[in-house]
């Protein structure tokens, strides 16, 4: 059996300069990692570089700090492409990962009729939602839901994939219930029927090592800022087969091979779809924070959030008066959304902020999900490997007392 190396937990958490701050009069307890994860020194480092001793624009300079900057930039493509197991020309830089699926939705859309469906589930993300509602408007094509069992686990017994279905996209973990689907399993019925598949990956990889030859993937999104790198990156990964046959979605600068008065023809992937001076010091910054989470470990990573995310369960069952979305354990991961019966989830948050704890309240971008879960927003406290059993235990002290509070 493959070993797993253990997290020094106090040695990296001094790796984080903004953990050991206090707020509010508290130590800072930093429960919104779903939303965006803390910054390493090494990733500051690597901005405050770029732009200390090699600031220049890529791909058009001949001078050395051009060609340094360029070169940096090519690495990172090449460090992104082996963290997910893919190709150097099949990674294509973005915002994020709501930039990567919309153009997934503008270059596909090309292909999509009024007689096609487009499939997603109802744990999606606005992000994974929208593009495609807005696609079917464009197309007259039918956009359909898998729908979710009681304990939040996709209905794959029942899924509305069928020979018209051009397009499947979910999310690899929901960001409301923490759910982890089974991608490989669904990529299987998305090909059976001839379908692309493309898996939101927002907040798996920053958890789990994703590789997209084993689970079968057409095209993965995920951002940055989310695996502590900055904001303002993010990454879209599309097989090169796809790739080479799509269209671009941004036109301008970088993204040629010739312009003439009246036509233009495009430069090869990836830099047919980075129209533009791109993201530099957010690529190589992202470059640093792939590092990072290499040299501690994917799979200890996984495992240690994974045993976190099991005792806050424990912890936060213990209450009385709380309801808890998604799965109770196995397959799930990293967060946990819920509500204590009677209390709104922003005055929860409110408070917990008094006592120095960052939680996130409201309909965390999924509002269909709210309607299935009949409620309006939810609060959601969620982890990484930075966290401590410490810091869920006073998450769980707090919420006491915020019962306390509106007894
Ligand atoms: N969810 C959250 O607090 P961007 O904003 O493009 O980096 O990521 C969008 C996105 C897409 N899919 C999923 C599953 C997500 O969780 C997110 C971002 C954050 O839950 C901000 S709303």
């Amino acid at each position: 059996m493959k070993q797993i190396k253990q997290l020094d937990i106090e040695k990296i958490r001094n790796d984080f300069p903004i953990l050991s701050q206090k707020v509010n009069g508290k130590n800072l307890i930093y429960l919104d990692n779903s939303a965006t994860s803390q910054k390493p020194q090494k990733v500051i480092d690597a901005i405050t570089e770029y732009y200390k001793s090699y600031n220049s624009n890529v791909h058009r300079a001949i001078h050395s700090l051009g060609e340094k900057a360029t070169l940096k930039f090519e690495e990172a493509h090449e460090k992104v492409a082996k963290f997910i197991n893919a190709e150097k020309e099949e990674i294509i830089f973005t915002r994020n990962t709501t930039e990567s699926l919309n153009l997934l939705a503008y270059s596909l859309g090309k292909n999509i009729t009024s007689k096609d469906n487009v499939v997603i589930t109802e744990m999606e993300h606005h992000s994974n939602i929208i593009p495609w509602q807005q696609l079917c408007k464009r197309t007259g094509a039918e956009l359909r839901y898998i729908k979710i069992d009681k304990e939040g686990k996709l209905d794959l017994k029942n899924t509305p994939i069928d020979n018209n279905t051009k397009i499947v996209s979910i999310a690899h973990v929901s960001n409301v219930l923490g759910t982890i689907n089974p991608v490989k399993e669904i990529a299987n019925i998305a090909h059976k029927n001839k379908a692309l598949f493309i898996v939101d990956g927002a907040q798996s990889v920053p958890h789990i090592k994703v590789d997209v030859k084993d689970i079968e993937v057409d095209f993965l999104a995920f951002s940055g800022h989310k695996m502590l790198g900055p904001t303002g990156i993010g990454v879209l990964y599309g097989k090169k087969e796809y790739l080479k046959k799509m269209n671009p979605v941004f036109f301008g600068g970088g993204m040629i091979s010739n312009v003439t008065k009246e036509d233009a023809q495009w430069a090869d992937i990836p830099n047919k779809f980075e129209a533009g001076t791109p993201n530099i010091e957010g690529a190589i910054a992202l470059a640093s924070a792939i590092e990072y989470l290499e040299n501690l470990g994917m799979d200890s990573i996984n495992s240690y959030v994974k045993d976190l995310t099991t005792y806050a369960m424990k912890k936060l069952l213990e209450l009385n008066n709380i309801t808890i979305y998604g799965p109770e354990n196995g397959d799930r991961t990293a967060l946990i959304s819920f509500n204590l019966i009677g209390i709104h989830p922003h005055d929860v948050a409110q408070l917990l902020d008094k006592e120095g704890i960052a939680v996130r309240a409201g309909h965390m971008c999924a509002k269909p999900l709210m309607q299935v879960m009949d409620t309006q927003s939810v609060c959601r406290a969620s982890f990484y490997f930075y966290n401590t059993k410490q810091e869920v235990d006073f998450l769980a002290d707090s919420l006491k007392k915020v019962q306390g509070v509106f007894k």
